[in-house]
């Protein structure tokens, strides 16, 4: 999977080269490259953002460098090639889930365009989708100062999705969210730890009770913390 970052804070994806994604780039699994937005522009002072027309408060991203980045992107003569899904993180997007984490790993090219200040001009988004697929999606309902951290978190939601980047694939299916419930508690050794003891059932060796406790587990978990994702409780 290639995955091309915007940003005029490249920084902010350093952290991509240690861990697992770490280790899927340098497998070739991963093919995650971060560009400075700045590099597109043509002024002594590297300028991305100017003045809202209407007014009001802060600065709008201008189209320009947009424009400029995408063409370089997202060959115009692609042939065969499926267009790009191009994700713009935005507190005002859908917002993201597993199951959007599970959609865009299939695809095969991803770019992330991660805005500062009040925005992106508008247009870049009508633009953006003669090019790709186009989705904004935001993490949850609060307010980020842009869209890098954002996007670090769909990269590695997503990214830990590609075939090879887990290296046990169980481990994929026995967490929280893949059946819309949350994970069960674990426990290692030792057995009673600080005057605190693991459950007797996990000690027991009886495979049928210790996926029955579980799976309790998982739904008075649900229940007390996430009773939304149990559907409308009437
Ligand atoms: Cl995707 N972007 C910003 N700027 N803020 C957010 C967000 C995204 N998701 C939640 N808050």
């Amino acid at each position: 999977m290639q995955i091309d970052v915007l940003t005029i804070f490249p920084a902010f994806f350093d952290v991509l080269e240690v861990s697992l994604l770490g280790r899927a780039r340098e497998a070739g699994l991963l093919d995650i490259r971060v560009h400075d937005l700045r590099d597109w522009t043509h002024d002594r002072h590297r300028t991305v953002d100017d003045t809202p027309y209407g007014g009001g408060a802060g600065m709008v991203m201008k189209p320009e460098p947009w424009g400029e980045a995408l063409d370089a992107l997202v060959p115009a003569d692609a042939g065969a090639q499926a267009p790009p899904v191009i994700v713009f993180p935005s507190p005002a997007g859908a917002r993201f889930s597993q199951s959007m984490a599970r959609e865009l790993a299939g695809a095969s090219h991803l770019i992330f365009g991660c805005g500062r200040y009040e925005g992106i001009d508008e247009r870049v988004f009508d633009y953006a989708a003669t090019r790709g697929d186009v989705r904004m999606v935001s993490l949850g309902d609060y307010v980020l100062n842009g869209g890098e951290v954002a996007a670090m978190a769909m990269i590695e939601a997503v990214g830990r999705l590609v075939p090879g980047v887990v290296g046990n694939p169980d481990s994929l299916v026995e967490e929280s969210h893949e059946d819309g419930l949350l994970e069960h508690p674990s426990y290692t050794k030792p057995a009673a730890w600080r005057g605190f003891e693991v459950p007797p059932v996990l000690l027991s060796g009886n495979h049928g009770a210790v996926a029955a406790w579980r799976r309790e587990q998982q739904l008075e978990r649900t229940r007390a913390r996430r009773p939304d994702l149990l559907g409308p409780q009437d």
